[in-house]
């Protein structure tokens, strides 16, 4: 029936035969699906290498004069840690790990416009990331995951690895950003408007542009620290005429946007699981799309606030300030619109949920501290200090990875058709809130102290501090194991799911767990917004997709 809902030869009609065979389904895939679990499990083995990183770091600060490893071997650990978990593993997870995975279904598309630059963009991920990896071989880079020059330009081979492999993962970043804009402009199903998009494809929405136009500028930069280290054309060193603050600038134009791109889906995941087990509408639907696309927006205009202490003229540090004051603003509506969405709820404490929650509350811990960096006067005070790597990473773990956790939980079963093991979930998530919150709390205050970054010793007066941080990390490492045995376990041994486990309402609950091939028999139309618990659901034309019935040919299907 439904089958005339959609345009005659329109593109979302087109059904494509499955492809048989294990090569052409699984490893060169054009589904944006299988595309998407690649992503996931691919990101998830770079955060394994990149973690066992953090630890070396972690044993290493155990003593204050170090002794762990060599202290150049620690500058170029850290370096690598930090460049992997940003480009390797939140970057990719969060857009093309579950980007691909579950917006196309939430739009009622069949894929996504390009499936082949999809594939392409997948496969340029794992070879740049074993480019990166493979820069210890060569003395990897030094000079942390921003590689200011001139340090940059003075490092073994590995630095220009370095500049290659990020330039690649930019490449991949840039062609998903065209990929996902194209797709949420174009093939949404009759009825989608955009304010009834789920908030999970604002995300996507809001970061596509950021992918597509912020990581040129970090391309370019790239391109010239690469020429210079290889070529000697004089960029960046100063001795030759180049400056090295430009490097700062055009490393921010694209980094501060990269923030928002390493949080704003992971926003949108967390208020896809929110309403679901609050069993309430999202609050503040329009808010929360709205300040998603304001934030990108502004994103663009507060780089120089990383640059307070680079000689920046005062009269162009207050703009920045002010500029990153502003931010907080659609911030906060978030905040106060997810906490709304709790407020009287029913809510079911599933581990998705409980992760979901603990991203509100350590997110704010991470968003309060950036507004105070945000202050000239307190930043002058704290950059470069511990401080700073408290403040991204209550953003970027307590924010960004705990996001990816909820929306493994939630949306494993429709990777998978099974359950994840809710025991050990809960286990993962209680270890790792402790383990977390002692790991990088006391950064705060060590960091105000004056204890500075990416530095292999320590004044002895915070040893107490940096054991129990220690020991904190190795905590929170348990836990991910116990995440990950959960996986692995739950593939096969876990509760069949069915179709829709947590009675949620956005469309990629209403079809098979996994979906077929297709995604879905018959194109939907959609009436309204999925969030109200109260009403039927806002669809037509479903009634087909649980059913054995074989899908129609569509008009125009080839
Ligand atoms: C209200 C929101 C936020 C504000 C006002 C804010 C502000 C700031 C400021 C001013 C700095 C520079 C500090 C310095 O180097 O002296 C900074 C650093 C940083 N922020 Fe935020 N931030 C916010 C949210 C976020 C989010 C959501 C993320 C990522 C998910 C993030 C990631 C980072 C990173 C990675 C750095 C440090 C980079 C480095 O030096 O290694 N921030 N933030
Ligand atoms: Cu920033």
């Amino acid at each position: 029936m439904a089958v005339a809902a959609v345009p005659a030869g329109g593109i979302a009609g087109h059904i494509h035969p499955e492809p048989q065979g294990f090569v052409r389904r699984y490893v060169f895939s054009l589904d944006h699906k299988i595309i998407g679990i690649q992503y996931i499990i691919t990101a998830f083995v770079f955060m394994v290498l990149a973690g066992l990183l953090a630890e070396v770091i972690r044993t290493q600060l155990l003593n204050a004069n170090g002794g762990f490893v060599a202290p150049d071997t620690y500058n170029e650990v850290y370096s690598v840690h930090g460049s992997a978990m940003v480009w390797l593993v939140i970057i990719p997870v969060l857009t093309g790990g579950f980007g691909n995975l579950v917006f196309p279904l939430q739009i009622g598309a069949r894929d996504v416009a390009f499936p082949w630059l999809n594939m392409l963009s997948f496969w340029i991920f794992p070879v740049a990331g074993l480019m990166l990896f493979s820069s210890f071989l060569m003395g990897a880079p030094t000079a942390g995951w921003m590689e200011y020059p001139p340090v940059s330009l003075q490092g073994a081979a590995g630095t220009s690895m370095w500049a290659a492999a990020i330039f690649l993962v930019g490449v991949s970043s840039t062609m998903t950003g065209i990929n996902f804009v194209v797709t949420i402009l174009k093939m949404r199903a009759p009825g989608m408007t955009f304010t009834r998009m789920p908030l999970f494809v604002w995300g996507q929405f809001a970061t596509a542009p950021l992918l597509m136009i912020a990581t040129t500028a970090l391309a370019a930069a790239l391109a010239a620290l690469f020429i210079e280290r290889q070529f000697g054309v004089p960029f960046f060193d100063p001795t030759k005429g180049g400056s090295p603050v430009m490097w700062q600038h055009m490393f921010w134009f694209y980094s501060h946007p990269a923030v928002y791109i390493m949080i704003l889906p992971a926003f949108g995941i967390i208020s896809e699981v929110l309403p679901t087990f609050s069993r309430k509408p999202i609050f503040g639907y329009k808010l929360i799309a709205f300040s998603s696309m304001a934030i990108a927006l502004a994103g663009f205009m507060v780089w120089a606030h990383h640059m307070f202490t680079s000689g920046l003229a005062p009269f162009l540090q207050i703009p920045f300030m002010i500029i990153t004051f502003v931010i907080g603003v659609p911030t906060g509506i978030k905040i106060f619109s997810w906490t709304a969405t709790l407020w009287r709820g029913k809510i079911h404490y599933t581990t998705a949920m409980l992760f979901a929650i603990g991203f509100v509350g350590l997110f704010t811990l991470g968003g309060i501290t950036g507004i105070f960096l945000a202050a000239i006067p307190f930043d002058l005070h704290v950059h470069g200090t511990y401080f700073i790597v408290g403040h991204i990473h209550y953003v970027l773990v307590g924010g960004s990875l705990m996001g990816v956790f909820a929306g493994m939980y939630y949306w494993f079963p429709k990777m998978s058709g099974r359950l994840l093991n809710e025991t050990l979930g809960k286990l993962h998530f209680w270890l790792f809130f402790i383990g977390f919150n002692g790991t990088f709390i006391p950064m705060h205050w060590l960091g105000m102290l004056g204890m500075p970054r990416e530095v292999a010793t320590y004044d002895p007066q915070f040893t107490f501090w940096n054991r129990f941080e220690s020991f904190s990390s190795y905590l929170m490492t348990f836990a991910i194991l116990i995440f990950f045995v959960n996986v692995l376990w739950s593939i096969r041994n876990g509760k069949r799911s069915g179709p829709n486990p947590w009675g949620a309402r956005t469309l990629e609950w209403q079809i098979p767990s996994p979906p077929n091939y297709y995604n879905f028999k018959h194109i939907p139309t959609i009436y309204g917004l999925p969030y109200d618990f109260s009403q039927p659901l806002p669809y037509k034309g479903l009634e087909e997709e649980l059913t054995d019935s074989p899908p129609p040919v569509a008009a125009g299907a080839h």
